[in-house]
């Protein structure tokens, strides 16, 4: 039997047996795979040669530790941008000036665990400013930089043991949510396991967000010892409010698969974060003693520096009262939603057999009329019935999260069934559902987290592969599909791969990032120290054991080219400034033997590469990235020599050599200042470039 009809099967019998067990209300005759790939959905997604996608999206990449962007509804991967994760692709976290960025309190860490992405906003829409991050690991929140697609600022998390509930953002991006997905005894201490109950604790941190390099803990709030899983800021009548999903209530701290799943109902946390700053003014936080660092790029020397934060404010529910209540949610719930209205708050029960939905104006009213069932360490928990909108009944297995089309429907993603299932806010009805291929965990909807949901498309973010494409061992690529939401019923339109593992993704218009693209660093705004602005600025110089040199690229030669004087255990500095101001001329380097990474030079800008050479002899170096028809010319040689040796310390220049023959293959004559490179577009482009 071939796999794809083994699977078919497989799939329809999972169908059947799910049918029959849960006896789907409304459940329409479940559909082939023959609405997949027909011309129509082919015409649906086809972006013709030349032209471009109508939306960005921004997916995570889970274990990657990186971003991919991806054009939508192509499905064409854009590019990838590294985070929280080393990228030798273009020396990310390998040169000098970016090691900084993955600098924490533990140490300087080349990896994390990226789940969940937050556009920032502004009244409840993307604004297309920055891209939010989290990493669930090691604690922190990133900012990306979307006129640049780079990541711009990274802080950690203090007292978080796993930050998975961020970086959700509130609607004019004044904070973004970090939550502590396993609670930990805070502040830190050396304390017996079985103590969990007594002494561990979650906190929830909000993050000053709005402005670019001033990221901070703005407060804390310290909450039960439970597990915080997701979250959402309000919008609307709720903006100032913002919600966390908890789970391990039972407080279990082995073999939580049974012992974390006993309650019929954990926790939706609500709280409103007004009451908190203003707590805050009032003096009701304690300054306790964290450390945590802060990690920022430098525009002007384009290197990321180091902060490390000594203090950070705690509130807790009794000192700032009215400002946490619990809603009961069955059970375990994963996501917590909010509608575009701002009313609904949707959780992801991963075990409930059913959707439940709370509503904003009956928690509203809960609140004013103390409809408490009970209050845990001074949070009043609320009675379920006083604050249930409704409940989707019978929606399918494993509900984890929920996106909104702006048009009066929600989109729950179903684990286990593996499913998108289509239902009503308001009547709670069920109005379609549609297959995944396989396991979906997040799915999203360009503008689902906002005010303004585009309504036109559905992407899947599906955990398991299996058989959609070509094999290719035992490590499968992961999957997003797109699914044409525009009509009554859900339309797959294509799959696409994605790099590592999506959990959840932003989508936006294209038309809101494309403007404010950056094509190049202003050579004459370049501050790094090491800078040099032309060919005559360039040199080598040595501090004991430590060799600078002062390098330019620019097409098709570096200056210097060739070394002399090194020696073996110096640590040499290649300092080297890009000096093209023109879109799209990267130049690159690598020098052989070096423990490191390349270097993916920009243009204007200033990048360093560090190399201890351990043994003499004479050693190449080039450009990785093909800049023209010269680039395989792109290159020079290191001398090594014993220490102690005495070659005196030169680098040759190659400036003229290199003008005058880029001036002979344009007909130009000498004297030519590098900016003139830019003044012909085609420089260098003589030839296909294969990349
Ligand atoms: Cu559901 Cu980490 Cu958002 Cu993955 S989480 S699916
Ligand atoms: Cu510069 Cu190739």
């Amino acid at each position: 039997m071939s796999a794809p009809r083994r699977t078919g099967w497989i799939a329809a019998s999972a169908a059947i047996v799910a049918t029959l067990v849960y006896g789907f209300a409304c459940a329409p005759a479940n559909r082939p795979a023959g609405t997949i790939g027909t011309g129509d959905a082919a015409s649906k997604v086809y972006v013709a040669p030349g032209t471009h996608d109508e939306f960005y999206a921004f997916l995570s990449g889970g274990f990657n530790g990186q971003v991919g962007v991806y054009g939508l509804p192509s499905g064409r991967l854009l590019k990838i941008i590294p985070v929280f994760s080393q990228f030798a692709e273009n020396g990310y976290g390998y040169s000098e000036e970016t090691k900084p960025m993955l600098e924490t309190t533990f140490g300087n860490i080349p990896w994390d665990d990226l789940h969940h992405t937050a556009l920032s906003q502004t009244n409840g829409e993307d604004d297309g400013r920055w891209l939010f991050v989290n990493a669930n690991n090691t604690p922190r929140v990133a900012r990306v930089d979307l006129a640049t697609f780079e990541t711009d600022e990274i802080l950690q998390i203090p007292n978080s043991g796993g930050n998975h509930g961020s970086p959700f953002i509130t609607s004019n991006s004044e904070y973004v949510l970090a939550s502590t997905r396993f609670s930990v005894p805070i502040p830190q201490a050396d304390v017996a396991i079985a103590d969990y109950a007594k002494s561990f604790k979650g906190t929830i941190s909000f993050v000053k967000a709005d402005q670019p390099g001033k990221m901070d803990v703005a407060f804390q709030l310290l909450v039960p010892g439970y597990n915080y899983d997701l979250a959402r800021a309000g919008k609307g009548p709720s903006k100032d409010w913002v919600f966390f999903t908890s789970y391990n209530s039972e407080q279990a701290y082995e073999k939580l698969e049974v012992n974390a799943s006993k309650a019929d109902k954990d926790f939706i946390a609500a709280i409103n974060w007004k009451t908190l700053e203003a707590c805050v003014a009032g003096g009701k936080a304690e300054t306790w003693p964290a450390q945590y660092m802060h990690n920022t790029m430098d525009h002007a020397t384009r290197t990321a520096q180091n902060e490390v934060k000594q203090s950070v404010k705690v509130l807790t529910p009794t000192t700032c009262p009215n400002a946490i209540y619990f809603l009961p949610t069955p059970k375990s719930p994963h996501g917590a939603d909010v509608d575009p209205s701002g009313e609904y708050i949707v959780a992801g029960g991963k075990l409930a057999t059913v959707i439940p939905v709370h509503s904003f104006t009956k928690l509203q009213q809960a609140i004013k009329d103390q409809a408490f069932e009970t209050t845990i360490d001074g949070i009043p928990v609320i009675k379920y019935e006083a604050i249930l909108a409704g409940e989707v009944k019978d929606p399918g297995l494993g509900p984890l999260h929920t996106e909104f089309d702006g048009q009066g429907y929600a989109y729950t993603s179903m684990f286990i069934s593996s499913e998108i299932v289509k239902w009503k806010l308001g009547t709670w009805e069920i109005v379609d559902r549609a297959p995944t291929f396989y396991s979906i965990g997040h799915l999203m909807i360009p503008g689902g987290a906002t005010t303004k949901p585009s309504g036109k498309y559905v992407v899947a973010l599906n955990k398991i592969t299996k058989d959609r494409y070509l094999p290719t061992g035992p490590e499968l690529t992961q999957s997003a599909q797109i699914y044409d939401i525009s009509g009554e019923r859900m339309k797959l339109l294509l799959d696409f791969p994605t790099t590592g593992e999506p959990h959840y993704g932003n989508a936006i218009a294209a038309d809101k990032i494309k403007p404010n693209q950056k094509k190049f660093f202003t050579l004459a705004e370049n501050k790094h120290p090491q800078v040099v602005r032309n060919e005559k600025e360039t040199g080598v110089s040595r501090s004991g054991k430590t060799v600078h040199v002062k390098m330019a690229a620019i097409r098709s030669h570096f200056s210097p080219d060739n070394l002399e004087g090194v020696q073996v255990g110096d640590t040499v500095l290649f300092h080297i400034t890009n000096l093209e101001q023109d879109w799209d001329i990267p130049h690159g380097f690598a020098v052989m033997g070096a423990t490191n990474a390349e270097l993916l030079i920009m243009p204007g800008e200033t990048r360093t590469l560090k190399w201890v050479p351990k043994t003499v002899g004479v050693y190449p170096m080039y450009c990785t990235d093909f800049c023209s028809a010269l680039h395989q010319e792109m290159s020079g040689y290191v001398r090594v020599s014993p220490v102690g040796s005495s070659v005196p310390l030169k680098g040759n220049s190659v400036k003229a050599q290199g003008q005058v023959a880029r001036a002979a293959a344009r007909g130009v004559t000498l004297p030519t200042p590098p900016s003139a490179e830019s003044a012909n577009p085609h420089a260098g482009h003589s030839m296909p470039q294969p990349r």
